[in-house]
């Protein structure tokens, strides 16, 4: 009675997978934030781990019957240790966000100071924005980008952290085309005697393939997500020196969870194995071609980009100058195939839910083996999506092209 398929027993939910698969398959997606994982990703993370409770750590649990989790949590630090040339990992946290957390329980009690980059200039929620737990419960001041280049000046964060002294410094980003200084970050971390958190999320992939410099030399602690441009299942992990191996492990498990996912520690032990291939330095560094490719093609066709370019996977762009907002463009985008969210831009005038921006990635169309070519024909595309932003019938002509073209371009993980 137990072993019906899916689709025997589910109908609903099968059929909605399915939806989904078709869906990803159709569509150029575009946020900087997804991806494709491989098939042996999903294998992993669709496993009989997710049976098993595992509170604790390898060779110390609080249940019995840990003789396939202990090893394979093994295998994904000393993975993950490896890749990442780290002194210490842990691969439980759920996902980003409580990994962040950890890291302020490790470092902070509540009221301390802490320094993140503000939420609507590029930075995440848990980095002190208010409404986040982070801002509420610490103390929150926030940096922000130049009014006029998009970056980050390091004298203003300089000036900040000496003036507010922070226990804790966060650098990282989740809407940042550029790279982020993270020796200076360090350096005014040990000017002011603060913890330095480097939240590498978006470009964690981008390091493994040494297509973008690495924080792990100078962060105290590094945060990431295991899904983004690292191409893994939807987990975090951190990673940091010896030195602050037991607060980080103490406040991930009993501080702020309970039982690891084991299922996902599968997904991230495969997907470490992945990303240290040569395959995927070629991949890490074909995002970055792509998308400095789809920022020029997107500059031609008179998107306003921030920092007027990239150095990563990723482009934010003000679209008022072509006369609409980034919510009715991201619409009008998505029901012509293309997939990607709207996004403040730096000192924008507009409000978060209808912002003047688009965030776009270069991550999962690269997964499908696009290069320049295609990057320039979807940024053609954005040309004339854009004039046809109120234009149903003309959005579904671009989508009947859209859909052609990624039918030639297979999905890792999806067979349709
Ligand atoms: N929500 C993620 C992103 O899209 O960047 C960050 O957590």
């Amino acid at each position: 009675m137990f072993d019906p398929t899916l689709q025997e027993s589910d109908p609903d939910v099968a059929r909605l997978i399915q939806a989904e698969q078709r869906r990803e398959f159709d569509t150029i997606r575009l946020i900087a934030s997804e991806n494709y994982v491989s098939r042996a990703v999903l294998e992993a993370t669709g496993s009989v781990f997710t049976n098993k409770y595992s509170e604790g750590y390898a060779g110390k649990r609080y249940y019995e019957g840990q003789q396939c989790v202990d090893p394979l949590e093994t295998l994904a630090i000393e993975r993950a240790k490896s890749l990442f040339q780290a002194d210490h990992a842990n691969v439980q946290p759920y996902s980003g966000s409580p990994a962040n957390l950890a890291v302020y329980f490790a470092t902070l009690k509540p009221g301390d100071t802490v320094m993140g980059m503000a939420l609507p200039s590029g930075g995440h929620l848990t980095h002190g924005w208010k409404v986040s737990i982070t801002g509420a419960f610490f103390r929150s001041v926030q940096y922000g980008v130049d009014a006029t280049t998009g970056l980050i000046d390091m004298d203003a964060v300089r000036a900040l952290a000496v003036a507010e002294r922070p226990k804790l410094i966060i650098a990282g980003a989740t809407a940042y085309p550029r790279i982020i200084d993270f020796a200076a970050f360090r350096a005014i971390a040990d000017e002011v005697g603060a913890t330095l958190l480097v939240d590498m999320a978006h470009i964690a992939g981008l390091v493994a393939g040494g297509a973008h410099p690495s924080p792990v030399p100078h962060a105290h602690v590094v945060s990431t997500t295991t899904h983004k441009t690292l191409r893994g299942p939807r987990g975090a992990m951190l990673l940091c020196k010896e030195s602050m191996a037991k607060d980080i492990d103490k406040a991930v498990f009993p501080g702020l969870q309970g039982g690891p996912h084991n299922h996902t520690t599968a997904g991230i032990a495969v997907a470490l194995k992945e990303a240290a291939t040569p395959a995927f330095r070629d991949y890490a560094h074909q995002i970055v071609t792509n998308a400095r490719a789809l920022a020029d093609g997107l500059g031609a066709e008179g998107f306003k980009l921030v920092s007027g370019g990239t150095d990563n996977h990723l482009i934010l762009m003000d679209v008022t100058p072509r006369g609409m907002t980034g919510k009715a463009f991201a619409q009008a985008l998505d029901r012509a195939g293309l997939e990607c969210n709207y996004n403040t831009v730096p000192n924008d005038p507009r409000k978060p839910f209808d912002p003047s921006g688009l965030r776009l990635g270069a991550a999962s169309v690269t997964s499908r083996g696009m290069k320049a070519p295609e990057m320039a024909r979807i940024a053609a595309w954005f040309g004339q999506v854009a004039d046809a932003v109120n234009d149903p019938d003309a959005l579904d002509r671009i989508r009947a092209t859209v859909h052609e073209f990624t039918s030639a371009f297979p999905c890792p993980g999806i067979r349709v």
